[in-house]
């Protein structure tokens, strides 16, 4: 039986386990990247681990998210990275260099290859046939380590494409049109795989558009073939010698198949808040808007960038519209303005970023009261924008230029014939905002620089056999991670500080959490389903630790969190009935007995309500390695007594 292309490069890196969807597997990883706003707690963890050099091919440290230096914070968060990184054996990209995701694609990124990064949106390294995949800091400190890199065998999801884009229709608007047909929990468990006629019409960008915000779908990754445009990215990029071609055999079976005809999309919107909550531009067209915001990890590429200067060039932004872009990298920023197409954007009005995530993760350019903001990222949960009552539509760089010149809701396809936007036959390349680490023989020369704002991480417990604790939170379906720990200009800094950090767990949510959960001690959380989606945060996993949660019950996980919250030690355990869900109210006292031999051999246990006076099962949903972790009390407890 033939195989998938995502199937070959897992089984190429098989280290254990069985190639069933659904089993635990294990595999070895060639690649790691990490970025400033989890990288500080990853770079702790491997310290943690006493491992001196990183035995990986290539890791990479990114500064993006925490660039807006308001205090001391990020910039000392900045200077430990910097110095872990120089010290033990990994790439450190400046901050100015670019998005992690975006720069990754352009210099490192290998077909064939894995990846993990401390981010959830690694995936799109999957546009150039890599298996790239979002994991927690803890994860990708033991996979910089050589440790292997555990996830549940995904089942594989093949989206056929056929025809070509129409012109003024997107990459975003395929992956919105996915998004729309499975939605935000439709690719739990599963590798979407892209194939067909219409994949050799999608340029690499496009393509990482599309695997980059395959995260909203809650899959494990998203992967495209690697092809003659691979290729020729490549050589663009000076790195043809990376280029392997890769597909999927002929014959291969997959678990689901979903087709989309290139030819019959038209430009969509994801509405205020939720990646899947799709409707056309047609429906959306003249609802008036307040501002613009182009860039993020999955609409940023250079590409991206000429379409946009294009739809500016001599004309002016609205008078009621704020428009900003920021560029992706150096690498984008450099050719526009060696190109003029920055001027042309900056003629028009457009307020010029750095080359970060900035807007995307609430780093300035909060929207107005109650305002309508148009933007070509990947998320809109509410609040993220660090404006509550913000209304996020999230939509293509083209929808998104028209719009900032028209001041509503605009159709890109009103613009008329379309020119061919072709990517250069060379990019400007100089890599020198990537600070080689130095060699091993002088590691010792090097000392880590530690700020005030780093504290040490909380580790828990081995396992106790009796949790008796209070429900301190119940909340509902989809929560994000941004619920859990928001991040934004003022939360970010204290990425390295948990016990401060922690004063924000929840808030969004119930801004009594914080002190609740430090008067109960000890507590435990209830859930609806797809609890955690969104970020790899593990900061959503820690400060809930360091606020004595012991154990989270819900209807169901998100992929990421879930490994988060073992990791720490925390037990992620799901309703075997989900009406139990409603029996439960917070602050009830719920109790749970006989837990470590129920943690090692049942796949059920009970929980009683005392308060209200039942019983209810809930699953206990892991591998014999997950189980033990559990009971060590989280995988940096586990890796020492396996060491
Ligand atoms: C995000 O898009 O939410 C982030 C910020 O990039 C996160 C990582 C983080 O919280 O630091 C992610 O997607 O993993
Ligand atoms: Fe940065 Fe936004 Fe991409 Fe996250 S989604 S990596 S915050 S640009």
């Amino acid at each position: 039986m033939g195989m998938t292309l995502a199937q070959k490069i897992l089984k190429a890196h098989l280290v254990c386990g069985n190639m069933t969807a659904g089993e635990e597997i294990g595999i070895r990883i060639d690649q790691t990247l990490t970025q400033d706003a989890t990288g500080t707690m990853a770079y702790l963890e491997f310290e943690a681990m006493g491992v001196p050099r990183v035995k990986t091919e290539r890791s990479v440290a990114y500064i993006d998210h925490n660039t807006l230096q308001n205090g001391f914070e990020n910039a000392d968060d900045h200077r430990f990275i910097g110095s872990v990184c120089k010290k033990h054996g990994i790439y450190f990209s400046r901050p100015g260099n670019g998005i992690c995701h975006q720069v990754h694609l352009e210099r490192f990124g290998i077909p064939g290859k894995t990846l993990i990064g401390s981010d959830s949106h690694t995936p799109t390294g999957g546009g150039i046939g890599m298996i790239a995949i979002g994991a927690g800091g803890m994860d990708v400190a033991v996979a910089m380590g050589g440790g292997t890199y555990y996830i549940t065998c995904p089942k594989i999801v093949k989206v056929e494409l056929t025809g070509k884009l129409s012109p003024w229709v997107a990459a975003k608007d395929v992956i919105l049109e996915v998004l729309r047909r499975l939605s935000v929990k439709g690719g739990v468990g599963k590798i979407i795989e892209y194939s067909g006629e219409g994949v050799k019409t999608l340029s690499v960008p496009e393509r990482a558009t599309i695997t980059n915000m395959g995260a909203e779908l809650g899959a494990t990754t998203s992967i495209f073939p690697s092809d003659e445009v691979t290729r020729q990215f490549l050589k663009a990029q000076c790195r043809e010698e990376d280029y392997t071609p890769l597909s999927a055999d002929p014959d291969a079976v997959y678990d689901e198949v979903v087709e989309i005809n290139l030819s019959d999309l038209a430009p969509l919107a994801a509405c205020p808040h939720s990646p899947d909550n799709v409707k056309s531009i047609e429906e959306l067209s003249g609802m008036k808007i307040d501002q613009v915001c182009i860039g993020s990890c999955t609409n940023s590429s250079l590409l991206d960038m000429l379409k946009v200067a294009y739809i500016l060039k001599g004309k002016t932004v609205h008078p009621d519209v704020s428009l900003s872009i920021a560029p992706g990298s150096k690498q984008v920023l450099n050719m526009l303005a060696q190109d003029g197409a920055l001027s042309e954007m900056i003629d028009a009005g457009a307020r010029i970023l750095e080359s970060a995530c900035g807007p995307c993760i609430g780093m300035g350019q909060s929207p107005n009261s109650g305002g309508i903001s148009l933007r070509t990222f990947n998320r809109n949960f509410e609040g993220r924008s660090g404006t509550k009552d913000g209304q996020i539509y999230l939509v293509s760089p083209e929808v998104a230029a028209v719009s900032a010149l028209t001041g509503v809701m605009t159709d890109p396809r009103s613009l008329g014939e379309m020119p061919e936007f072709k990517l250069p036959e060379i990019f400007t390349i100089n890599d020198n905002m990537v600070v080689p680490p130095v060699p091993a023989e002088d590691m010792d020369s090097v000392e880590v620089l530690r700020g005030p704002n780093i504290k040490p991480f909380p580790v828990s417990d081995a396992m106790a056999d009796e949790i008796d604790a209070r429900c301190s939170l119940k909340v509902g379906d989809n929560i994000t991670t941004d619920h859990i720990m928001p991040a934004g200009a003022k939360i970010l800094p204290l990425r390295s500080n948990i016990p401060k950090i922690s004063e924000y767990c929840f808030a969004v949510c119930d801004e009594k959490f914080h002190d609740r959960a430090l008067e109960l001690k000890k507590s435990i959380i209830v859930g609806g389903s797809n609890y955690g989606q969104g970020s790899s945060r593990e900061h959503a996993a820690l400060a809930p630790l360091y606020l004595g949660v012991k154990a989270v019950i819900v209807k169901s996980f998100a992929r990421i969190h879930m490994a988060n919250l073992i990791n720490a030690g925390i037990l992620p355990l799901t309703f075997v009935n989900e009406s139990d869900y409603d029996k439960i109210d917070q602050m009830d006292e719920l109790k749970i007995t006989n837990l470590k031999d129920a943690v090692e051999n049942s796949e059920e246990l009970t929980v009683t309500d005392v308060t209200k006076g039942f019983d209810f099962k809930v699953k206990l949903d892991f591998s014999k390695r997950q189980r033990e972790m559990l009971i060590a009390g989280g995988l940096l407890n586990y890796t020492k007594e396996n060491a």
